[in-house]
């Protein structure tokens, strides 16, 4: 049995928002790094199958054994176990209706979007139409982004003041394509706030080293 948590992630995947949790929180973890999207090294994905069967990242193993995986459950939890952090509205808050209502979209109706656009043949078996099923997917993912844009009014973080994993979970996931320039067009203020975070000191190093501000990363 593990003595600590473990975490199945990637450069480049959701599961850099766990780290990034896990990283505000000062939560000691040992990460193994599962390419679980590479075609080309499928052994390295497969490392995940033992705790996952859905050959998904994040996967994360608590001390006891027990399995975690969906990105949102993951990060709802965590901030849960410390609330001190407010990395959560607790409860009670006012604000926890919504918090709950948009990590589940994010989860839900963007997130899970990637398991055809990333591998349109899951789908299609014609790769002739593959081109368009990954526009209609991504246009899919941008309506998305704005209509959520349109119901939230961020103050310095999409819920107010406070930074939560909500944060964290939308500056991951408009990362992938279509990509942040994008996601500035159609969700504005949620364009602000990742932006946000993505200079939040105690952050710089996790986003550079998994995420990479490399040359057009932005779209
Ligand atoms: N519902 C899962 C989706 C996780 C997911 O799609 N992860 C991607 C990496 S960003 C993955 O492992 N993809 C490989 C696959 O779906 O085959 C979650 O929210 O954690």
């Amino acid at each position: 049995m593990a003595t600590g948590l473990t975490l199945y992630g990637a450069r480049g995947s959701g599961a850099v928002a766990v780290e990034a949790a896990l990283t505000l929180l000062e939560v000691p973890y040992a990460l193994i790094d599962a390419e679980t999207f590479d075609p080309d090294d499928k052994a390295s994905g497969d490392q995940v199958l033992s705790a996952n069967p859905m050959r998904q990242v994040p996967t994360l193993v608590l001390p006891s054994g027990e399995v975690m995986t969906e990105s949102a459950a993951i990060l709802i939890c965590l901030a849960d176990l410390h609330p001190a952090s407010r990395l959560a509205p607790r409860p009670s808050d006012p604000k926890r209706a919504q918090f709950l209502r948009w990590m589940v979209f994010v989860s839900s109706a963007i997130y899970s979007l990637y398991w055809v656009k990333d591998e349109p043949s899951r789908l299609v078996p014609d790769p002739a139409g593959h081109g368009s099923l990954e526009a209609r997917v991504l246009n899919r993912i941008s309506d998305c982004w704005g209509i959520m844009d349109s119901q939230v009014t961020p103050g310095g973080y999409i819920l107010g003041d406070e930074l939560t994993v909500l944060d964290l979970y939308v500056a991951t996931v408009s990362r992938f394509q279509p990509r942040r320039k994008r996601l500035y067009e159609v969700a504005p203020k949620m364009g602000e706030v990742v932006r946000r975070v993505d200079i939040d000191p105690r952050l710089h190093a996790l986003w550079k080293d998994r995420m990479g501000f490399h040359e057009g990363w932005e779209g």
